[in-house]
């Protein structure tokens, strides 16, 4: 079932035949509150995607140049693009779950029996991991403004949201990435 942070509360509270408690509520008004450091953390991944996506896959694949020779499993082509989408779809799902405050529609939708089907397919999950892993590290990157033109070459984009204290959000969104990581490991 794909909860938010709202629905979640409800269905926790009625499966104990509870009301709403004070620390449920005051968690939900802290979620509004900050509402829209969530969208902006969004936003940083989601307007970044295709880039955070294709620099992770070349990084994998740099480092791991067997992928792309025959017998490797991003090698020929159909496999190459079927690796991109998938991760394009993990970062997908993950800001998924960022905006709504729970891992629910991640663990339904994308990562429910897929360390199954890489295991029929002879996808490497070590590989898979490592590109969750780049991505991870480049969009928490984009969420704190924190990405160096160093790294970041021609295609270097600063989010420039306000400043303020970021933590919580981030550590939240580094929680989905280690999500699909743990699914996978
Ligand atoms: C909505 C959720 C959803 C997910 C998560 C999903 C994943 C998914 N990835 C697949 C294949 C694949 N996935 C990869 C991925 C990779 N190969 C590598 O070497 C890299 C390590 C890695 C990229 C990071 C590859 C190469 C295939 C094709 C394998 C094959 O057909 O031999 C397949 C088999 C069907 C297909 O080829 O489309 C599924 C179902 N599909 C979905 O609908």
């Amino acid at each position: 079932m794909v909860l938010d942070a709202f629905s979640r509360a409800v269905v926790s509270a009625d499966a104990s035949t509870s009301v709403l408690s004070s620390a449920d509520i005051s968690s939900l008004k802290g979620f509004l509150a900050e509402g829209n450091k969530r969208l902006d953390a969004v936003s940083a991944i989601a307007s970044n995607a295709s880039c955070i996506v294709s620099d992770a896959i070349a990084g994998m694949i740099c480092e791991n140049q067997g992928l792309i020779q025959a017998g490797g499993n991003c090698y020929p082509n159909r496999r190459m693009a079927a690796c991109l989408r998938d991760g394009e779809i993990l970062l997908r799902y993950i800001t998924y779950a960022l905006l709504s405050g729970d891992a629910s529609v991640l663990d339904d939708r994308a990562l429910n029996g897929l360390k199954e089907t890489y295991a029929a397919l002879g996808v490497p999950t070590t590989s898979t991991v490592r590109a969750v892993q780049i991505m991870k590290a480049s969009s928490l990157a984009h969420i704190n403004d924190t990405n160096t033109e160093a790294n970041g070459g021609k295609r270097f984009r600063r989010m420039g949201s306000a400043k303020g204290d970021c933590s919580a959000l981030t550590a939240e969104a580094a929680s989905y990435f280690d999500r699909v990581i743990s699914a996978l490991s």
